[in-house]
């Protein structure tokens, strides 16, 4: 490794070198000697190599700091995640060798306020075959010197929030070792930062005819909304199942997800059953989570009333771009930290490791498709789907969303301006233990308001 390193960098100079030289009159650059290279290295290497090591550049807050904090008025939030290696399902009827975090993909999402104090502590049980480590986004501190966590033990790391917006957090491997794989395998989740004064109400613009004239006739809805989050994520993988580093250096995504699974949020038998009278005939092309027996695997919609302001909270935690649309739907207005990005748009990019807020009212009943419109990613499982209002004709009163449910792994957890989903559903890639422990939340009311806390 070593040696091929110093071999590119020996061609990289003597490229340069030539570059410049053809240049008559002009700067020329010495052409570096393979001594000189080995200096630059041995510098490199007595730097401490790619493991950064400034422990002056960090914000890294200390207990006592934090606690200080605290008693002039700022409040301390837990956020306590544990390394869990498990064989999770993939759509096809196979299984993969997941990384996760507290035995969920993706990792439990904490919901804070700016200005807030996050402590997070990372534990890696004594019967867990790995190291892991964590990178929090909301922070403006690498966790890089913070290193892995070795099996046995728990680390914490105190910082302060201070922006609004959705962050990113995901395991950075072994001392940035195998990170792709630990990041694409599973271990990424999010943290919400809410405004501190809230969110702002929407404003959605529609047209009306005013005496015979065309007029702009601008709608408001208040700022509290019924929330979901969506991570939209990548697998790469052989066909046991395992990490294919080859794949991803090659851009092959092996299956495309949503919330960590493969069109997850489709119809299932039952739902077959109620609006076609035959559970095997599908009301939807694709149905890879058909049966009841899959527990929380199966099939599970996302249900909206018509005429609600709905936040979507969605995060790339992919290797690819997000061309997030909205199939039959405008986003009537795009948030990134707490600035307004867009209004009227019907698909917005969000590159990898990005998250943004979209606000929306969805005006007519419906099926509609949350997608990566890259049509590869797309057609390999980047779709979930929303349905607004009766649209099936059930009659079911008073709405949808109350008499079915929504996905467990869809809802986040409570915070500024939040509605509460009126019933919830066991959904998600969790393991059964993890199912367990989010089955008793639901039964006991807790999921919205504990789920990051465990
Ligand atoms: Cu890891």
């Amino acid at each position: 490794m070593g040696l091929s390193i110093v071999v590119v960098f020996a061609i990289g100079a003597i490229f340069v070198a030539n570059l410049f030289s053809s240049n008559q009159n002009e700067i020329t650059i010495q052409e570096l000697s393979v001594s000189s290279t080995d200096e630059v290295l041995q510098q490199v290497h007595d730097f401490g190599g790619l493991t950064l090591q400034l422990p002056g550049a960090f914000a890294q807050l200390s207990s006592d700091q934090a606690m200080a904090l605290e008693t002039e008025g700022y409040r301390i939030v837990e956020h306590n995640l544990v390394g869990l290696s498990a064989e999770l399902p993939i759509m096809g009827g196979k299984t993969y060798k997941a990384m996760t975090f507290n035995g969920q993909v993706p990792g439990p999402t904490l919901r804070i306020t700016q200005g807030d104090i996050v402590k997070m502590t990372l534990c890696i049980p004594d019967d867990e075959v790995q190291p892991h480590s964590i990178d929090e986004h909301a922070s403006q501190l690498s966790a890089t010197n913070f290193g892995a966590v070795d099996i046995g033990t728990c680390q914490t790391y105190i910082y302060k929030a201070e922006y609004a917006g959705v962050f990113k957090f995901h395991c950075e491997g072994i001392n940035l070792a195998a990170m792709d794989q630990h990041v694409l395998s599973g271990m990424y989740g999010i943290i919400i930062v809410d405004p501190l004064n809230g969110y702002r109400k929407l404003m959605v613009e529609k047209t009306t005819i005013e005496n015979g004239q065309v007029k702009i006739d601008r709608q408001f809805h208040s700022a509290d909304a019924l929330e979901f989050h969506l991570q939209f994520s990548q697998l790469y993988l052989d066909e046991n199942g395992n990490y294919d580093q080859q794949a991803l250096f090659l851009h092959h995504a092996s299956q495309n997800t949503v919330n960590g699974l493969a069109l997850g949020y489709t119809p299932n038998e039952d739902l077959n059953e109620l609006i076609m009278g035959d559970p095997n005939k599908n009301i939807f092309v694709l149905q890879p989570w058909n049966s009841a027996d899959l527990a929380q695997y199966q099939g599970k919609l996302m249900y909206v009333p018509t005429g609600q302001h709905v936040r979507l909270f969605v995060e790339n935690q992919a290797n690819e771009p997000l061309y997030f649309h909205l199939v039959g739907e405008i986003f009537d207005r795009v948030i990134q930290s707490n600035y307004v990005q867009a209004k009227g748009q019907d698909t917005h990019l969000i590159g990898g490791s990005q998250g943004v807020i979209i606000d929306l009212v969805f005006d007519e009943p419906g099926v509609y498709a949350a997608v990566n419109h890259d049509y590869g990613a797309l057609f390999s499982g980047a779709a979930a789907l929303f349905v607004a209002g009766d649209f099936f004709d059930l009659d079911i009163s008073p709405s949808y969303a109350e008499a079915l449910g929504n996905p467990s792994d869809a809802v986040p957890p409570m915070g500024k301006n939040s509605i509460a989903h009126p019933m919830i559903n066991l959904h998600g890639l969790y393991t059964d233990e993890r199912a367990a422990e989010v089955q008793e939340m639901i039964d006991n009311g807790q999921w919205q308001t504990v789920q990051s806390q465990d």
